[in-house]
């Protein structure tokens, strides 16, 4: 694996997840592995998990480790080519990114969508050309269209928390003042639709209608318009919301009805809540799910140190580093 942005970089998913519950179980184990190399995190949108869990999982591998939050702290970046730069842009991300090539081994870029252009977005522009420019490998910490730190996570927390050999898994819109990317929800469902291959999982998403996710991440999955029949028997519920892909990054209702709470939880299996996070409370997620038993947030949360453990280690290993 030369750089890590979706499920198609994974070879192998079972023994994947395998590997990261062994991480879990001994995380300072594989201290030698990082030989103190550099790992850089490139933030051009803000996060929590996403650059705290990175960080640990470099410590854990004997890595150091430099963040720039590029969008406050760096010089605003041109991202096309031949222009004559007499606007705001300061620097070309030609320069920028093969510059920070010069100082770190790895390099992990958070690249959010503008959401006005769905073809711009859908491309990855930035993040091609980052990996184009830098030359040394990339990890993505969500990009336009995917968040795959996050879908390993996720799938780590369904592989621990599962009662039996294929549970079945919903993910279902929610509610949101903010229009948000599908990033989220697309990787969840294109890791999910790989897992339901290996009969790890059955695999249904709901959400409104007009909210239909792009069909080169879902192929595969079962879609149900009709909330309260997707959530049937289910034992995990990811809870997440996004933006119109059709209508591109429109919000197109409310979207009352769809937050997911105890009385709704009375339809599942006694399922699992999850979560990426951050969450708003009493909009996207109930207080009561996510003060109570069925919450697996937190500890979602948690086992973002172990994928992102189980892919530097990767990096380092398939690339020589
Ligand atoms: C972001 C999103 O939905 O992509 C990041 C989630 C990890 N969420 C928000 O902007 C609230
Ligand atoms: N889940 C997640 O990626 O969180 P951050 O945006 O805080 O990194």
């Amino acid at each position: 694996m030369k750089h890590f942005t979706s499920v198609n970089d994974v070879t192998d998913l079972k023994k994947w997840v395998d590997e990261a519950l062994k991480i879990k179980a001994d995380p300072q184990g594989f201290v030698d592995i990082g030989g103190q190399k550099t790992l850089g995190l490139v933030f051009l949108n803000p996060s929590l998990r996403t650059r705290m869990s990175t960080q640990k999982a470099a410590m854990n591998l004997g890595m150091n480790t430099m963040v720039i939050n590029m969008d406050k702290e760096g010089w605003r970046l041109e991202m096309n080519d031949n222009v004559i730069m007499d606007g705001y842009s300061v620097e070309h991300i030609k320069e920028a990114a093969a510059v920070l090539g010069q100082y770190c081994d790895i390099l992990g870029l958070r690249c959010f969508p503008n959401l006005k252009d769905r073809h711009e977005d859908y491309s990855e522009e930035v993040l091609n050309k980052f990996i184009k420019y830098c030359g040394v490998p990339v990890v993505s910490l969500e990009s336009a269209t995917l968040h795959p730190l996050q879908s390993f996570a996720d799938l780590i927390t369904i592989k621990e928390h599962a009662t039996k050999p294929k549970p079945k898994v919903v993910l279902t819109w929610a509610p949101h003042v903010k229009p948000l990317p599908q990033a989220v929800s697309n990787s969840f469902s294109e890791w999910m639709v790989k897992a339901q291959e290996l009969d790890m999982v059955d695999f249904v998403i709901t959400h409104p209608e007009g909210y239909e996710l792009a069909e080169e991440f879902t192929k595969g999955a079962m879609i149900n318009t009709n909330q309260d029949e997707a959530l049937k028997n289910a034992d995990f519920v990811y809870v997440k919301n996004w933006s119109s892909y059709n209508k591109y990054g429109e919000i197109l209702s409310d979207g009352k009805g769809w937050m997911m709470d105890n009385e709704k939880l009375k339809l599942t299996d006694n399922a699992k809540v999850m979560h990426c996070l951050p969450v708003r409370r009493g909009l996207e997620l109930g207080n009561d799910i996510l003060d109570g038993n069925n919450s697996l947030v937190i500890h979602e949360a948690g086992n973002r140190v172990f994928a992102a453990q189980t892919v530097l280690k990767k990096l380092i290993e398939g690339n020589k580093l």
